[in-house]
């Protein structure tokens, strides 16, 4: 049984104004055609399929088509879980026109999903909460998924039936695997957890949250570790993390696939891949990834002048950069025109002032095409003359969400 694990598609998001759905275009793409190559019998997403509460409709219209081909009308598994960035409805909105062609989309943690059988075979045994067990129609055993979306630390402890409040994240989530996995798991079937949430090795170095991906952490909650998965789990698909990374051992992989497409400068350096997995019951999975190529790369650069700055950004055309430059007061609109005549995507210019000062060049911007959460920092800022700290971003991030959801 081969499965390909990607996550974190983010679709309908933006750097900065540059919209980069041609992108997600191309790259769901490459995902389509490795899925066929690799004749995996499975695919799954693991989280964060949009990257707002409200997509906009070529984004809606991407996730479903791109999921309605890697399901070949109902011969190959897909299953799509919710991130923190989606809306638990909105994922589970399409799921009776999914299920006849075989995609299974969970929003809520305590799910419990409709059996389905499509016509190429594909059917589901045993249905739970939190729990499926899927027949694959060209595998003679079947696949356990353990599907916990994301929620909130306060909402996930009142899903899984938690009443003690002093009782851990970490305790509730893994009793709730436990259960699962001893009730449904065993030595007959592939079993595999998959999930978006914050993961880590006990004792072990806390890996770097992606920009904007801080609000997983709300009040400080706890991290959970990887010994909280039950030993029957072979393979651990995770969303969130942006950075492609294996936080487990190869008796048990804990893997986060990353992000398809570099989504900010801190992803810049990353090379983006898709996980393959080949597993049979009984036995550590084999893995393998595949690269994903990308359209633009991301750049920073600095520079101690506008014609070195302008001689870099024409060898770095299909790319968006991010410079900072080095200038004496301030910057001159005709240095200005200069560099932006010299490339198509800058995504910011930095003027490191010699002079005294610094500070973020402040371009003209249409305050439509900013989303809540800049605007937010830059209010913010032109009030107390500093940017608001990440608790008081998450606030703002939980309000926002809140809002969309009546909004809705
Ligand atoms: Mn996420």
């Amino acid at each position: 049984m081969t499965i390909l694990h990607t996550a974190d598609w983010h679709l309908g998001k933006y750097l900065d104004r540059f919209s980069r759905l041609e992108e997600q275009q191309a790259v769901l793409e490459q995902i389509v055609e490795i899925a066929d190559e690799h004749d995996v019998d499975a695919v799954i997403v693991a989280g964060d399929l949009f990257d707002s509460f409200n997509p906009p409709n070529e984004a809606s219209e991407l996730l479903y088509s791109t999921l309605h081909r890697l399901a070949k009308n109902g011969s190959r598994a897909v299953i799509a879980i919710a991130g923190n960035h989606d809306s638990p409805e909105r994922v589970d909105m399409p799921d009776v026109l999914a299920r006849v062609s075989g995609i299974l989309f969970v929003g809520m943690p305590m799910a419990e999903s409709k059996p389905f059988e499509t016509t190429r075979g594909l059917k589901t045994i045993q249905i739970d909460k939190g729990f499926v067990e899927l027949q694959l129609p060209q595998c003679d055993f079947p696949l356990r998924l353990i599907l916990t979306p994301y929620a909130n630390e306060l909402r996930l402890k009142k899903y899984l039936g938690s009443e003690n409040r002093d009782e851990s994240l970490r305790t509730v989530l893994q009793k709730h695997w436990t259960e699962l996995a001893d009730k449904y798991c065993d030595e007959t079937g592939v079993n595999m957890l998959v999930t978006h949430l914050f993961i880590m090795q006990k004792g072990g170095e806390q890996p770097e949250e992606p920009e904007g991906e801080k609000a997983i952490l709300v009040g400080g909650s706890q991290p959970i570790f990887t010994e909280n998965i039950p030993p029957q789990i072979q393979y651990v698909a995770l969303g969130h993390l942006h950075r492609s990374q294996n936080l487990g051992d190869n008796q048990q992989p804990v893997v986060y696939s990353g992000s398809p497409l570099a989504y900010s400068f801190a992803e810049a350096s990353q090379k983006k891949y898709v996980h393959l997995v080949h597993a049979k019951p009984g036995k550590p999975v084999s893995m393998e990834r595949v690269e994903l190529k990308q359209q633009f790369d991301l750049y920073q650069n600095k520079f101690e002048g506008v014609d070195e700055a302008v001689s870099w950004l024409e060898t770095v055309q299909e790319s968006y950069v991010q410079l900072s430059l080095k200038v004496e007061k301030y910057l001159s609109a005709v240095d200005k025109r200069r560099i932006s005549d010299a490339h198509e995507r800058i995504v910011s210019i930095v003027p490191e002032i010699t002079d005294g000062f610094s500070g973020t060049e402040q371009r003209a911007v249409n305050i439509n095409e900013q989303s809540m959460e800049i605007l937010f920092d830059q209010f913010f800022q032109s009030k107390k003359g500093v940017l608001p700290d990440d608790a008081l971003k998450d606030l703002f991030r939980e309000i926002q969400n809140i809002e969309e959801q009546k909004a809705e």
